[in-house]
């Protein structure tokens, strides 16, 4: 379908999911509570050198303590959903074997604590928290950490499931593989070949299919099953037809590596043939998992992946950001609002996806307090106007974006760059653990109200 001119009032269909989404390691802390085993973040964060400042998540926003309060903003605020993360060691400490019934209590807590507040709660399974003794032997290079994670996955539908009617599989495979297994700069800080990297991808692939199967097995019918991919959002440079032709073949070929083998069931034969020596090791029966229907697809999307058409036997070419190009407060995080607008419509043109929700986006920025105590984040409120209304744009179209989460509810531990980039609509002091909602939290809140972008 053509791109359709932009209307006024920008407003959202009835029911239109607003939340807003965290990950376990990055806010919960109480990192030796209750007999959680250790993840391989906590081996990577307490090693020299590896995050800024030598910062980890031992504390971060202390939320293992402080959900009800949390839950409490959440509800001043209108969000009518919350995406949160099991953290695998929690439930089970060593990744496999017997399970820790302590560690799971505090997602019955959180569950039933968001449903108190009439907020629905979709629960993501793995945010990047890998067991340490699984990573000890051979973490995502070995299979048997899919299988594992399968067995993972079943224990908690089968425990949630009666409450909890949304799961995403994987966080990102994208990026535990690339930047965990290649660049090194998430944990497990590994530096594999491109064999070595392929085969690693492989088994998340096979992790979140067989983790599909496994929470249909242990959930109740109707349990609905997707995960949350940052796949390139592919922008055609122009809205041309031969552009956003180049772009939706730019769509399939860019994701060959996870979201394209999920929807698909097949690695594409380009990839195949990029890798060449170094392709995956699978077998059909693997790639039959792989390709399990998903009821949803969620995507990540914070910056635009451009392409256009050159005429290329490939059908597209990679346009790369100019030194000039503008940026939030993280160097990646370039600012191109209509990725909201062609990503999801991108991706529902290429598979036939029923429904799509935006399970991250979001921004970092220099967030300051104010003498009087206020954040005024305008730079982070004009992001996030600019991609609702692109949003907007796309589901007004049809394009079938169910819901939004607003990456972040807090600032957070990001990762290896530690507390130095706030993505929070809430401002966290990490010495007190005070909150304070910003100029953004206002600005969402106004916007779930009229469920319109202003
Ligand atoms: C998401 O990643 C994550 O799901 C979430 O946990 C995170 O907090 C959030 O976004 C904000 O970052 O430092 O040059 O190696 C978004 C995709 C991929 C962006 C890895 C940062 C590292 C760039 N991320 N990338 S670099």
């Amino acid at each position: 379908t053509p791109p359709a001119p932009m209307p006024s009032p920008r407003s959202f269909p009835q029911g239109f999911l607003w939340g807003s989404a965290t990950a376990s390691y990055q806010v919960e802390g109480a990192y030796q509570e209750d007999g959680r085993g250790l993840s391989i973040w906590d081996t990577f964060s307490h090693t020299a050198g590896k995050t800024f400042n030598g910062d980890t998540g031992d504390v971060a926003d202390d939320f293992y303590h402080r959900y009800r309060e949390d839950i409490a903003m959440m509800k001043e605020m209108g969000l009518k959903s919350f995406r949160f993360s099991v953290a695998w060691p929690r439930v089970f400490p060593a990744g496999t074997g017997s399970p820790n019934p302590k560690g799971l209590d505090f997602y019955h807590k959180l569950v039933d604590a968001l449903l108190a507040a009439d907020i629905q709660p979709y629960c993501t399974l793995f945010h990047w928290d890998l067991p340490q003794t699984l990573e000890d032997k051979g973490g995502w290079r070995s299979r048997d950490t899919a299988e594992a994670y399968a067995v993972y996955a079943g224990y908690v539908a089968k425990h949630l499931g009666d409450r909890v009617k949304h799961y995403m599989t994987l966080n990102e495979m994208s990026t535990f593989v690339n930047v965990g297994y290649r660049d090194g700069r998430h944990a497990p800080g590994l530096k594999l070949d491109k064999a070595g990297v392929a085969q690693v991808a492989h088994h998340a692939c096979l992790a979140h299919g067989l983790g599909v199967q496994a929470i249909r097995a242990n959930a109740p019918a109707g349990t609905l099953v997707g995960l949350a991919e940052n796949a390139a959002a592919i922008v055609p440079v122009v809205e041309t037809p031969e552009h956003v032709a180049a772009a939706r073949k730019a769509m399939r070929e860019e994701n060959a590596m996870f979201l394209t083998a999920v929807m698909e069931g097949r690695y594409t034969d380009r990839y195949l043939a990029r890798l060449g020596a170094a392709a995956p090791k699978f077998t059909a029966a693997e790639m039959k998992a792989i390709g399990s229907p998903v009821d949803f697809v969620g995507l990540n999307i914070y910056t635009p992946h451009y392409v256009r058409a050159d005429g290329s036997e490939q059908g597209y070419a990679n346009v790369h950001a100019p030194a000039s190009f503008p940026h939030m407060e993280s160097p990646w995080l370039t600012i191109g609002p209509e990725a909201l607008y062609w990503g999801p419509k991108l991706a529902s043109e290429v598979w036939p996806i029923k429904a799509i929700y935006i399970s991250e986006n979001g921004c970092s920025a220099a967030d300051t307090l104010t003498p009087d105590g206020q954040v005024l984040d305008t730079d982070r409120t004009m992001y996030l106007r600019n991609y609702l209304t692109h949003l907007q744009r796309g589901v007004s179209e049809g394009v079938p974006v169910k819901g939004y989460f607003l990456w972040s509810l807090l600032d957070n531990y990001e990762w290896a760059d530690g507390y130095a980039k706030r993505f929070g609509i809430v401002y966290v002091d990490f010495k007190t653990q005070k909150r304070t909602p910003k100029l953004s939290a206002q600005f969402y809140k106004a916007t779930i109200a009229a469920n319109a972008v202003g």
